[in-house]
């Protein structure tokens, strides 16, 4: 091949979000858009991470992710980059790529040193829907902000990028290596099995033998809702082939470029036919509803944990796998080195830490924070509000570990009881949680697509709210004259404990004297407008009581700003 200098110009926006850069697929398809933002990240990188480097390429399976990886592929060559590995048919899951970072190695003894990721996550795909990429370092976590912002800085001064035009597409469906001479070095791209090195990951984490036991245990059935993304390829392999489980648990588990038209995002608005079947939806399901019920989103990071009838919060869900991970994880026989949720994640988690005498953090919004604290051996477990929960077997939110860790501990639990008359429940194992620890009722309202203006201005006023709590209180009691006191007001700010990093207007928070806690945030992952998130907790110890008026007052503010009465989705 040979390497041709394009000339391009700055194109807006290509600000990567909390999780890389998410547009519509118009969007992404305009002369040079991609290509400006794969250049700007080479040039974001320090050379030996590009010139003889090996570097991972695929995504969610979403559409466009097939051309982008060819795009990717030839200017990866034309930057000197040695070669590529690429999941079989371009799919791999956000965990799977932060594994394959960490564990593997290539048949010439090469190691990745990072990643593109081809996926927008649980948005929506298909030609009128969204793409996204982002890149992943060598440790197989996300580009941290130095990078990112290093990144938007390139494409707004951009002028060339190195492509090699007249390389050949090559065919990501079959396994194998196809190498190509260039005017320097030699390229090579290696197209591998998508789940051997996750599956193996898994297998050394959890005790494989003792679940099986519980997935062939008569009274157990499972339902597992890939939502038609890339979960589907693992939960084939790990679930029914290697754990024996009834391929009639699978549901939605072929991926699809559109993810069938659905929004593939596992919450009980969007997992429509899981939450129906598991006896949650507005009528009564067709058969009696399984014991375990799972979903995964787009890239398969995110989890949703069900039991018959019942749902956990993600906040509580990482609470209670830390809670119960030395005794059911072999992984984690030796203890934990600490556990960290993101700020607006409700303080479940902080109970256990405190409970167990364990290290604790507490991060802004957004998988990236969590990596330092884990390669500085200071984290275990981590858990965001958003359905995405993990720990340091890499650095990403795992999904289908978050679903192989709720069955180890119900296999945990039930191991004497396999035979008993009645297995210990999901519903069971959160229900004697709360009696151990106290319960955070906690809600998100999400505002979708609100004018951008508009949004700005809420959280203009919101900071400004901040500087007099007698301003604040004098709302909240107007509305509800019961409610506690607003005791403090502030703008998360995180000082990274290992390297110093700040991160500044990570959301607003108010804290109630009663623990309650509001707190607002700008979504950073959406594609269009704003998306306003609110979340809302409430700690009880006393399980009988559920008052939770207060949080109604500054909710009216929000109806003032945006002008909207009501959240588009409630988790
Ligand atoms: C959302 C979630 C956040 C999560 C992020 C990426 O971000 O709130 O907790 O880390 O998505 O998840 P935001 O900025 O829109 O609130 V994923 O599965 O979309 O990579
Ligand atoms: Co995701």
């Amino acid at each position: 091949f040979t390497v041709s200098r394009v000339e391009t110009a700055p194109i807006d926006g290509q600000k990567p979000g909390t999780s890389g850069l998410r547009k519509k697929v118009k969007v992404f398809v305009q002369p040079h858009y991609l290509q400006n933002f794969v250049q700007s990240t080479f040039y974001a990188l320090s050379a030996e991470k590009v010139r003889g480097a090996t570097l991972v390429v695929s995504g969610d399976g979403r559409y466009y992710s097939k051309d982008a990886i060819q795009i990717i592929l030839k200017m990866a060559a034309a930057n000197g980059v040695r070669r590529v590995w690429v999941g079989q048919n371009g799919l791999l899951s956000t965990p799977a790529v932060s594994a394959v970072i960490r564990e593997r190695t290539g048949h010439d003894g090469a190691r990745a040193s990072g990643a593109f990721i081809l996926t927008a996550s649980h948005n929506p795909g298909g030609p009128h829907e969204d793409f996204g990429i982002k890149y992943n370092m060598e440790n197989g976590g996300p580009a941290p902000e130095g990078i990112t912002d290093k990144i938007y800085e390139n494409t707004k001064t951009i002028k060339e990028y190195l492509i090699a035009e007249d390389l050949p597409n090559v065919d990501i469906t079959t396994l194998g290596v196809t190498s190509f001479t260039g005017p320097e070095e030699p390229f090579d791209v290696e197209v591998f099995d998508s789940a051997v090195d996750y599956v193996k990951l898994m297998k050394s984490i959890f005790d494989f033998q003792l679940i099986s036991k519980l997935l062939s245990c008569p009274k157990f059935s499972f339902c597992y809702d890939a939502l038609h993304g890339v979960a589907g390829a693992y939960a084939k392999r790990i679930f029914v082939e290697e754990l024996g489980a009834n391929e009639g648990f699978l549901l939605n588990c072929t991926p699809k470029e559109d993810f069938g038209g659905g929004h593939p995002d596992p919450n009980l608005t969007y997992a429509k036919e899981l939450v129906a079947r598991m006896g949650l939806g507005k009528s009564a399901p067709e058969n009696e509803p399984p014991e375990f019920g799972a979903a995964a989103d787009g890239d398969a990071d995110r989890n949703m944990i069900l039991g018959k009838r019942f749902f956990v919060t993600p906040s509580d869900s990482v609470a209670i796998i830390a809670a119960n991970a030395v005794e059911a994880i072999p992984y984690f026989s030796g203890g934990l080195k600490g556990v960290a949720r993101s700020m607006p994640t409700s303080a479940a988690l902080d109970v256990v830490a405190q409970h167990l005498n364990l290290k604790f953090f507490e991060v802004p919004t957004g998988w990236k924070f969590f990596g330092n604290l884990m390669d500085a051996g200071l984290c275990s477990v981590c858990g965001e509000e958003s359905f995405g929960t993990g720990s340091d077997h890499i650095r990403e939110k795992d999904g289908i570990w978050a679903v192989l860790a709720w069955l180890s501990i119900l296999a945990y639990k039930n191991k004497e009881n396999l035979s008993g008359e009645k297995l210990v429940s999901v519903e069971d194992i959160v229900r004697q949680h709360w009696v151990t620890y106290g319960r955070h009722y906690y809600t998100r309202y999400d505002y979708e697509n609100v004018d951008s203006g508009a949004a700005k201005e809420l959280m203009g006023y919101l900071v400004q709210l901040q500087s007099s709590l007698s301003e604040v209180n004098q709302i909240v009691k107007g509305v509800c004259p019961d409610a506690s006191n607003v005791v403090h007001a502030d703008e998360f700010e995180y000082k990274d404990p290992v390297d110093g990093s700040i991160s500044k207007h990570q959301g607003i928070r108010y804290l109630f004297e009663d623990g309650s806690r509001l707190v607002f945030r700008l979504s950073g992952t959406g594609s269009e407008g704003a998306t306003i998130r609110l979340y809302i907790e409430q700690y009880e110890k006393d399980p009988a009581k559920t008052g939770r008026d207060s949080q109604e007052a500054l909710l009216s503010k929000m109806q003032e700003f945006t002008g909207r009465s009501a959240p588009t989705v409630i988790t």
